[in-house]
């Protein structure tokens, strides 16, 4: 039987900075080589790093920047003393002409992706100010040239933060990028990898980074509950649990159940393919909504139970619905993919007349 184990490790629907297990990346803060203050390194790659686009070195390089009382970051970087540079200036004579020809730092990492895991890149990019001193003041470092942040595998991108963000001048900001890997992935075992751009798309010439941290975290094939059920008029806190194996071609055998509902309330199962959520269901209600949108009902049924009492339960066969809605959300499954699951029923007292459960992701077997 499988194990219907209720972790915590998925509390809320982003994997935090700090949890799952950190993955090796040399020299990710930039620290390497050490420079003084106020001086920066430009010559050749950061240790660990490669540069990828076209560099040259010169005009065109990477390395790392030592800010120090320079002005060019008046608040420090976010860690240690230096950060790494990509500086895009397409022409020494002319600072207005911008090539759109993206270059910057990658590295392979010695991880390879796996299956049933969510990974978590964080990177700080940092906007570069204008400064007063030599050699700052010959070049024009107001505005922000734009940026990408991927997560690789195999050489190949998986996920990427495509420019979200505009840091201030002389400021950095941290850029996110999740990723959930069901059970399959044409990638898996592929070495992972992070790259850096600087996408040389407008005026500031260069973009930095400091900070560089990748996690992992394993999802169980046979899902996890995540989020915070909404609390009943009765007081009751509807938690899913499951039973067997979610399948992409079993006709049965995978029976998602809310318990804990209130008794005699008429509800349903829902789930997301698009990933998990937690907004508030009304301003005033106690329940989030735990999926994103769009959201695939299953079938309405009565919770049983007593009225008042917190004995109801909804329950359906996932594998089954699956197997008779071919134009269901998500179809057709092939294994793999993450499915986000939660319960809704009535509750005519409340805001918004009904209440939610917590959620469960599973992973879909082929
Ligand atoms: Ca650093
Ligand atoms: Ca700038």
């Amino acid at each position: 039987m499988k194990s219907l184990q209720v972790t915590a490790f998925l509390a809320t629907s982003a994997l935090a900075s700090g949890q799952g297990v950190s993955i090796g990346i040399v020299n990710a803060g930039f620290e390497a080589p050490a420079i003084p203050a106020d001086s920066f390194a430009t010559t050749a790659p950061p240790p660990g790093w490669s540069g990828v686009g076209p560099l040259d070195f010169g005009a065109r390089t990477i390395g790392v920047l030592n800010p120090g009382a320079s002005g060019l970051y008046p608040l420090g970087v976010p860690e240690g003393q230096n950060c790494g540079v990509v500086f895009l200036l397409d022409n020494f004579g002319n600072q207005s002409f911008f090539a759109s020809q993206p270059a910057g730092l990658v590295q392979t990492l010695s991880a390879n992706l796996q299956t049933s895991t969510r990974y978590r890149l964080s990177v700080q990019v940092g906007n570069l100010a204008s400064a007063p001193g030599f050699p700052h003041s010959q070049f024009q470092f107001g505005g922000f040239p734009s940026y990408r942040v991927e997560l690789l595998a195999g050489g190949q991108v998986l996920a990427a933060d495509n420019n979200s963000l505009t840091p201030n001048e002389g400021e950095f900001e941290l850029s996110v990028v999740e990723l959930d890997i069901g059970g399959s992935h044409p990638l898996v075992g592929q070495a992972l990898g992070v790259r850096l751009l600087n996408l040389n798309a407008a005026p500031g010439i260069e973009v930095n980074f400091d900070a560089v941290e990748l996690r992992a975290e394993s999802i169980p094939v046979d899902g996890v509950n995540y989020c915070t059920a909404g609390t009943t008029t009765a007081g009751c806190a509807a938690t899913l649990t499951a039973l067997g194996v979610p399948s992409a071609s079993a006709a049965n055998g995978f029976v998602l159940s809310a318990n804990n509902v209130e008794g005699q309330r008429a509800g349903l199962l829902f789930y997301s393919v698009a990933g998990p959520n937690s907004s508030p269901w009304s301003p005033t209600s106690s329940s989030l909504l735990c999926v994103k949108s769009p959201t695939q009902r299953l079938g309405v049924g009565n919770s049983g139970g007593n009225a008042g009492a917190c004995n109801g339960a909804l329950s359906e066969d996932w594998n089954a619905f699956r197997a008779t809605h071919p134009g269901a959300s998500g179809q057709p499954f092939l294994g793999g993919e993450l499915v986000y699951a939660q319960a809704w029923f009535r509750d005519p007292p409340a805001p918004q007349s009904t209440n939610l459960s917590n959620a469960r992701v599973f992973v879909v077997a082929p």
